[in-house]
């Protein structure tokens, strides 16, 4: 079992970049609508945004080497605990922790979905997985957790991410570690004061091997970022603090590829990717600013956002229980 298990990740290693990026977003985009829609909501908007983010880490950018977790994922195995053998966290999936190779953090937890999604494209996770999801007993949760896949931390207290990245960073750079510390977060962590505590943490200790892409879809679970509690310029703030920070089209993979390229010796690189949430799905936007969470109001909103949505994504409407 155990080979078998090997050389199915072995096959998702050699995956990578096999794929265009642009296909796996798509990819991504195409998993999420299906699941929304299968269980009348869910966290959608996120796979419009941050699509491109997310392949762009897996597929091309993230030095990360094979999963070392079996490709259906096991049910939760109980908290960290003496004597409890069975336990362990998600990150198995994004490889192993070996000094060599880079280390992601799923910052917002509740974009689990999207990156579950993501796990799938790029060979990491079975598809099965995603039937698991938000299942009592399954480790795939609605929010991610430490036991979940792609997950290392439970996250869910946003904000918490970057300073965690951060710590590991230091430690590997002690350690003379070539592997980098990535952090994949959204704009709703920067109304978090942690966020800005670890940049200047990261900026004082030189911490340089910390990198971060930040979702900047200007919402949060409340509505508009600017109408909950207005941050200002992101990109003028993490510079006051110390880091290095380069503003893109979130759905410019190029923009994407050059910004990592952007010098920050001594500091910690962001790249606030600046993304639409209902890119890809255009349907959506009648429901901006509230698309934190979709549940469609009524069958007939479901029914007619499952015909707008497959036309957009070129698929056909989901085949759902009760459709008509
Ligand atoms: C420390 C903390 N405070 C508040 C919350 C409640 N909360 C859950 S999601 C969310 C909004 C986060 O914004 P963002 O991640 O940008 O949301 P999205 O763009 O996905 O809508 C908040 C405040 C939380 N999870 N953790
Ligand atoms: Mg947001």
């Amino acid at each position: 079992m155990t080979d078998i298990v090997t050389f199915v990740n072995y096959l998702g290693c050699i995956m990578r970049n096999e794929r265009s990026t642009e296909e796996i977003a798509l990819g991504i985009r195409r998993r999420v609508f299906e699941h929304a829609i299968r269980n009348n909501g869910g966290y959608l908007s996120q796979a419009c945004s941050a699509a491109e983010q997310l392949a762009w880490l897996y597929n091309e950018e993230l030095d990360l080497g094979a999963a070392t977790l079996p490709m259906v994922p096991r049910p939760f195995a109980g908290v960290p605990a003496l004597g409890n053998d069975a336990y362990h966290t998600g990150a198995g999936y994004n490889g192993p922790a070996e000094p060599e190779f880079d280390r992601l953090f799923i910052a917002p937890a509740h974009y689990a979905l999207a990156a579950y999604a993501t796990l799938i494209e790029v060979g990491r996770m079975a598809p099965e997985g995603l039937e698991m999801f938000n299942k009592d007993g399954s480790s795939v949760e609605m929010i991610g957790a430490e036991h979940s896949p792609g997950m290392e931390v439970h996250n869910g207290t946003l904000g918490i991410g970057l300073s965690t990245a951060a710590g590991l960073a230091w430690g590997r750079k002690r350690r003379g570690e070539p592997g980098r510390t990535w952090v994949f977060m959204s704009d709703g962590e920067v109304q978090e004061g942690q966020t800005w505590e670890a940049i200047a943490a990261a900026a004082h200790h030189r911490i340089d091997n910390l990198y971060a892409i930040m979702d900047v879809n200007r919402q949060q679970c409340d509505g508009a970022m600017s109408s909950v509690m207005d941050v200002g310029d992101i990109k003028a703030k993490i510079e006051q603090f110390g880091g290095v920070a380069v503003r893109v089209d979130a759905h410019k993979l190029d923009r994407i590829r050059e910004a990592v390229k952007t010098p920050h010796r001594g500091k910690p690189l962001i790249i606030l990717a600046n993304s639409s949430p209902f890119r890809g799905m255009p349907s959506l936007q009648l429901r901006f600013p509230g698309l934190h969470y979709v549940r469609f109001k009524s069958e007939e909103e479901r029914s007619r956002m499952n015909k707008e949505i497959a036309r957009s994504l070129r698929v056909d409407p989901v085949a759902y229980e009760g459709a008509h």
